[in-house]
Order: structure tokens, then sequence, then C-alpha cells
């Protein structure tokens, strides 16, 4: 640390005791200093009083194992999100399903092939994924993330590509050919609350070769913990968690006409579908549009003035942008958004905003990109909007 931000440091963890209930999310003050403020901003100057609270958010219990089964939470608090935090730590990374109770693994786990025409029926993780590769880093975000979004990770995943994986078992997997991967998911005998079981997606052969979906053992360098689908999940790098398939125990080649899973049918909505296809070849692709949120509203003091500094993630999308813009209020101008490097598509990046708002009182801090050729489904419809109450300018 720099004496400097040193000086921050010591001076909001008095505060985070001083103020109490307001800074609760201790976490959050470190986060303050980062992304780093420049040497030549005001804002190095200032003191961090305090963040400010979003309002009408539930406050889960963040960073905590919640509920079994399919209601098993895990939600990330991402007011806590700096940069040196934009790798999840296994332990802390979402949880959207947690294993399945009724799931044996004392018995070597073994991925059923139905309905090709060449090679093994049957493979074990070990000859599934061959030698073990990095495969870089991905966010993961639940297509239901609603407020405080903390449903959604990043890590970096070791595993191997489903195509290359088959092929190299001697699976053939032609152009045409449509998979459906399934996972385990037999949650009888647990509660299910609102989630229904049966988890399997159907891809194409171009869908697993665009986006590079991947079969992974690994993340951050460790075994997948049971929760994240010990021994073998997927993962599609750029579409929603639900066809992140856990606990992967079939791939099987389907015809054009295969019906779409219970999996997706359930998700059709948050994946954007119209309606709910009957067929998988009517599913249109799960991706998720580049989207932006605040997740934090930090409160300073800056040569005796009050000053604020909004900070948030971008994600999604396919290409990067220079184009978000945000709106803080009815009445504010639509701005650039004010610190911002987006450099990759693969996981989340941060952006700040000094604000400093004409008048005290309510609000909606909303994000948009301002780039016709970009789409943006999620923030058109004003999905991660958030609002904050100011007490004080
Ligand atoms: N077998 C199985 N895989 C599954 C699910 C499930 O219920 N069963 N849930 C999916 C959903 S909705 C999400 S968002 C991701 C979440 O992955 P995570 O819990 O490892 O973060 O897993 C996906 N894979
Ligand atoms: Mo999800």
């Amino acid at each position: 640390m720099t004496p400097l931000s040193r000086r921050h440091f010591v001076l909001s963890s008095l505060l985070v005791g001083a103020i109490g209930p307001r800074l609760s999310i201790a976490d959050a003050a470190y986060a303050a200093f980062d992304p780093p403020i420049a040497p030549d901003d005001p804002l190095a100057d200032g003191t961090l009083l305090e963040i400010i609270p979003f309002i009408d958010e539930d406050s889960p219990n963040f960073g905590k194992l919640k509920g079994r089964g399919l209601r098993a939470r895990l939600i990330v608090d991402l007011a806590s999100l700096n940069s040196q935090t934009l790798i999840t730590p296994n332990a802390s990374f979402f949880v959207r399903t947690g294993c399945p109770e009724s799931l044996d693994e004392s018995k070597p786990w073994r991925v059923k092939v139905n309905g090709s025409a060449e090679g093994p029926s049957e493979l074990s993780v070990k000859e599934l994924i061959g030698e073990l590769r990095e495969m870089g880093v991905h966010l993961l975000e639940c297509s239901g993330n609603g407020a405080p979004y903390g449903l959604m990770s990043a890590a970096v995943w070791s595993g191997c590509p489903v195509l290359e994986a088959l092929e190299s078992c001697g699976v053939k997997v032609d152009k045409g050919t449509r998979l459906r991967i399934g996972g385990y998911d037999d949650h009888t005998g647990s509660r299910h609350g609102r989630s229904s079981m049966g988890a399997s997606w159907i891809f194409t052969h171009a869908q697993l070769h665009e986006t590079g979906a991947f079969f992974a053992t690994h993340m951050n360098g460790a075994a997948l913990t049971p929760d994240h689908g010990h021994p073998v999940r997927l993962v599609v790098p750029g579409w929603y968690g639900c066809t992140c398939i856990k606990w992967v125990n079939e791939i099987a080649f389907v015809d054009e006409d295969a019906p779409s899973t219970s999996q997706m049918r359930e998700f059709a909505s948050r994946t954007h579908q119209r309606g709910v296809p009957k067929r998988a070849s009517d599913f249109r692709h799960a991706e998720i549009d580049i989207a932006a949120t605040a997740i934090r509203v930090e409160k300073w003091r800056v040569n005796g003035r009050i000053l604020y500094r909004v900070v948030g993630i971008i994600w999604g999308g396919k290409h990067t942008t220079d184009a978000l813009t945000i709106r803080l209020g009815k009445k504010g101008r639509t701005k650039p958004v004010e610190r911002i490097e987006h450099k990759t598509c693969s996981t989340w990046t941060l952006w700040s905003h000094r604000w400093r708002p004409d008048a005290t009182g309510r609000y909606t801090i909303r994000l948009r990109v301002d780039d016709p050729a970009i789409r943006t489904r999620r923030l058109d419809r004003n999905q991660y909007t958030r609002c904050v109450e100011i007490d004080e300018v």
C-alpha cells in the first residue's frame, strides 16, 4: 500500500466502528480505495466517509451458503469487489443449487455417451478430460440474478473443450450434430422450493465450437467442490449459468427436432426466448448481453465538500465497448462513465464515476451502452438499476 492509501485505510477502518450499521460491510471499506484513485484525482486528498447502502433491495447473508440441494444459495457481496478480488475464491463463488444429497461419489464417476455411431458408450472423467488444461478466466452468471445481483462470480477454470474431449475419445461429432449434455439432478427427498429437477441443455456443434464450451474439473487450481459440480461440470463461456450443467453424467446425440429439455423450458424466459419453445432447435443462444450495474456508492469529503463515487462493473457481451453511459436520477443527464477500461468480455471489469448530486433525495443509477450495434436486452429493460438515498450534498 502507498502511504496515501494507508492513511485512507486507517481513517475508514476507524469509521467502520464509528458509523456502525451503515458501514456494516467492512470489506467495502477496503474496496473503496480500489479501483485505485489516481494521485491527481481530488479524491486522493479526500476522506471516505461511508458506503451508501442501496435501497429497496434484499440484504441476504452475503457469502454464506444457505439451504441445501435445489434451495441452496450463496450470494456474493459485490460491494466488496476491487481489482484484487476479480477472481472469486472457490469458497465464496456463488452457488445456485447445491450438490444433491443423493449424489454418490463412492463409485467411480461415469459419463454415458448415448446415440453416438462410434466410440465408447461410457467414459471416466479422466478419459473424458485427457490432459487437464487451463481454460482461462470466465464469469458465470445465473440467469435469475436479481438485486443485489450476487449470483455472479468469476474463476480460472481448467478442463478440456467439449468437442476436443469427445473427438480424442473417438466419439465423432459432425458439424450437424446436436448434443444434449445432462447432469445428475435427483433431489428427491429434499425440498425443491421453486426450482424443478432435471438439468440438461441441448447445444449444436456450432454453439459448442463458437463459445468454446468446456468440461471443467478444476476452478482456481483446485478440484471442483461438491456444490460446484464435482467431479465434472460444463462451462459455456458467455452463456447464462443455467446452461453450465454440473455433475455431468450424460452426453447424448439428439435429432434436429429433439424436444427442449425441462431445464431449457424452466429457464426460457430468463434466457430471453420467445415463449417456451417446444423444440430445442427453436431456442436462441442463451447469451449474456453486455450489462452493467453499480456495486457501491462511496461518500467522500474532499476539501470540505461532499463528493460521491459510484463504482460498478460491466460484464457479458461479445465485444468490449467504450460507450458505457450513466444516468443518475430522473433529471440527471446521461454521461459517459468517467473511468473504465473495458478490455475483456470473458469476465467483469470495474468502472468508477465521481458524482456531485445537486440535491438530496432518491437517485436511480441507470447504465446504458450508447452504441446501436451492441445488444443490451437487460439494460434496455432497466434490469440492474439500483437506487440510493442521498442525505447530504
Ligand atoms: N445438474 C445441475 N447443474 C446445474 C444446475 C442444476 O440445478 N443442476 N443449476 C444451473 C444454474 S441455474 C446455474 S446459475 C449454475 C450455477 O453454478 P454454481 O452453483 O457453480 O455457481 O449451475 C447450473 N448447473
Ligand atoms: Mo441459474
